[in-house]
Formats: C-alpha cells, structure tokens, sequence
C-alpha cells in the first residue's frame, strides 16, 4: 500500500532493499542476508531489528502507520509522530547520557526512524511482569526527566529560543489521544472504554464523584496549557528498556512541551501496576521492595539533578524560593498524573498486560486497588506531602485486597 509522497509501509521482505538504498545505514549491518524481524508490540507503530548476524546487535528501523496499529484503518494517526520522536531523540542527546538510545536518523519520506538495536536490555514492564529486579533504572529515569525539566525549559533556554523549540515541537493530534484516551473518556461513558471486568462499580462511583471530575478536569487544562519543557509524554514503563545496569528511554512520539510532572506520574503509575501485580502473584519481598522504591528513588534523583542544576539556570531572575515552589508543584502534578494513568489503564481504552494477564479473581482484585489508591490521590493530593506518603497510598490499597 503506498500513500501520498512515496511513503510506503515496510515489510520484513522490503526492509532490505530500503537499506541497501541507505549506504549510511546499510554501513551498520554490512553483511549478508539480513535477517529481519518485525516485533512491534506497542499500540502504534511498525519496528524491524535487522542484523547480519543474528547472536548480534544490528539496528532497529521504526516506522509511524498512518493509522494506529492496535486498532486498524479506522482510526487515522498522522504519520508525522515518527518526526516527533526524532526530534526528541535529538533534543535530549546533548544531555541524556545513555538514557537515550543511538539514534542514526529519519527518513521524512518513508517516517522510518534508525536507531540503537538494544539487544541486551528487555522492556522494563516485560522484566517486572516476570519479576526481574534493575537496580538503579527508577534514578536514571529520574534523572533524565530532570535534565529534560532544566534544560529544554525557560530554565536551560532564552526564551526566545525556547518558544522556538516549543512551537517546533507542537504534537496536536498525538496530545490529543492523550487528552482523550487519559484525560477525558474513563471519567465519561465513551464506546472506546474497555473496563477491566469486576470493577465496574468503582468506574462509576469516579464519575459520579464531582470532586474527581474537578480534579482531573484541573489535570487536563493544565496538560494542554503547561508547556514547560520537551517532555516524553509517554513514560511508562512499556517506553523503558532496562538491562545491564542501564534504563533507555524509548518512544517518546508523544513529545510535546508540556508539564514535567506528568513523566513522573506516568512511571509512578505503572510502578503501581507492578506493584498490584506483584502483590497478586506472591512475588518475594525483595522484588516488592525493588517496586516500592520506584516512586522515591526516581524522585530523590529527580530532586537531585534539578538541585544540581539550578545554579546553571539561564535566567537568575529566578530565587532559590521559587524552586521550591516549582518543586512542589511538579510534585502535585505527578500525583495527579500518576492517578490519571492508573485509572485510564483500568477503564479506558489501552491497558496493562501486567493487570491484564493475572488470573480473573487477581486481575479484578489488582484493578481495584489502582482505582481506590487513584480516587484517594485525586481528591485528597494536598494530603500526601512526600513519597513515602504517596506510596503508602498504593501499598494500602493493595494491602486491603
Ligand atoms: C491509541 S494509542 C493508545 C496508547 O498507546 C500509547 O502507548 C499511548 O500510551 C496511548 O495512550
Ligand atoms: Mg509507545
């Protein structure tokens, strides 16, 4: 099928010939035949790891559908969030480390992105659904939020240039999903929601519930009016791969400027549905105890790389007063963000498979705990001052079965 512009979507047999074209590419897996596999398990896109060997890494093409991949035709997605993740990808090199993958290019006819084939490291949320344990992935990722709050924001820019990136950064139809997808239809009755069977009940006491209206109504004009910084706009923990003591950001093609908090939400959430599930399946205590301390590991690192950073900042209008005050209410942004993502996983259209795939009675049981722990982060955030509060939340819920 080819579309408008000579955009066409791969296939494991075309990928070769399209390489061969691209000697830069080509370079990186000289050898002969290639071997593609295309294992795009995301909700999107296309992803093809070519090798000329297979025992060893060779690159990772990725391409935007102009639809969306789980869903079909039927629902249209311009092609251009490959661009997007492109241009995040550039944004964050000069400070990511390697929190952010190698990335090789974009191809703006085909919207095939090159990067890193990170052979040795799994998706984080695969490795904690079989009960693996990453030592320092929840600081890295900490830190990167950090260093994308100070230097893509008004803090690491002059405003001028900062303006700039923002408007180059606008994403309107993939904020949109967000808005919807998140921010509006769990809390409404919309064909899309797809609740997780047995708690039907406490999705509707949400909606019912004009104090949780309010609150994520708050969370939604602040997501399409905060634009402080180039956030990923997607990090949770099916966008980290972890393994070998590193945690590699990936998919950020719902980047957007936007409010730093929400990053931190998203992985606290899903840091929450490892939780629930851990709980379900009688995981061991350490492997608890490695969840548990996502939330404040990543927030002390946060906290930290923002402190150390501050000095630097581009405009020393700004005292060390407001940073606490900006520091704050990132916080309370996160809480409310990690709410929203642990309801819309429940009740909205794209879930979890670590809630997902538990056994029926678990899997209801799992659920509800996000949902009780998300309705108390909603309408009382003012109450969990510090992470320690904030996960005793979740580990409540969990705990009241
Ligand atoms: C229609 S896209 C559904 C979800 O998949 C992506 O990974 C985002 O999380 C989005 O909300
Ligand atoms: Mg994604």
């Amino acid at each position: 099928m080819t579309t408008s512009g000579g955009y066409t979507p791969l296939t494991v047999e075309t990928v070769p010939a399209w390489l061969d074209a691209r000697p830069h590419l080509r370079a990186r897996v000289p050898g002969s035949p290639l071997h593609v596999r295309e294992v795009g398990d995301g909700n999107l896109n296309l992803v093809f790891i070519v090798r000329d060997d297979p025992d060893r890494p060779g690159i990772v093409l990725k391409q935007s559908l102009p639809w969306v991949r789980v869903f079909g035709k039927g629902w249209p997605l311009t092609v251009e969030r490959a661009r997007h993740e492109a241009d995040a990808y550039e944004a964050y090199r000069p400070f990511a480390g390697a929190t952010n993958p190698d990335y090789h290019g974009f191809d703006p006819v085909w919207y095939v992105l090159a990067m890193e084939d990170l052979a040795d490291l799994r998706i984080w949320r695969t490795a904690l659904n079989e009960g693996e344990i990453h030592p320092g992935a929840a600081g890295e990722i900490g830190t990167f939020i950090a260093r994308i709050a100070m230097r893509t924001s008004d803090f690491g820019l002059e405003p001028e240039v900062r303006k700039r990136q923002a408007a180059l950064a606008t994403n309107p139809e993939l904020c949109r999903i967000t808005e919807d997808l998140v921010l509006t239809d769990p809390y409404i009755e919309h064909e899309r929601n797809r609740a997780v069977p047995g708690v039907e009940p406490l999705i509707a006491g949400l909606r019912a519930d004009d104090r949780v209206r309010l609150a994520v109504a708050t969370l939604k004009h602040r997501f399409l009016t905060g634009a402080e910084a180039h956030i990923h706009g997607d990090l949770h923990t099916g966008s980290v791969m972890v393994g070998g003591g590193r945690a590699v950001a990936i998919d950020p093609e719902f980047a957007f400027y936007g409010p730093v908090g929400f990053d931190l939400g998203n992985l606290w959430a899903n840091a929450g549905f490892a939780a629930a599930r851990g709980a379900r399946l009688g995981r061991p205590e350490a492997f608890r105890a490695h969840v548990a301390a996502i939330l404040p590991e990543s927030w002390d690192a946060f906290t930290g790389e923002v402190r150390r950073l501050w000095p630097e900042r581009a405009d020393r209008f700004y005292p060390d007063a407001f940073l606490a005050a900006w520091l704050r209410r990132t916080w309370d942004d996160a809480l409310g963000y990690m709410a929203t993502e642990l309801v819309r996983r429940i009740a909205g259209f794209a879930h979890v498979s670590d809630i997902d795939s538990l056994p029926d009675a678990e899997r209801a049981s799992a659920a509800a705990a996000c949902l009780r722990s998300a309705r108390r982060l909603l309408v009382d955030r003012a109450g969990f001052p510090d992470p320690a509060a904030a996960w005793s939340v979740v580990a409540e819920e969990i705990a009241r079965g």
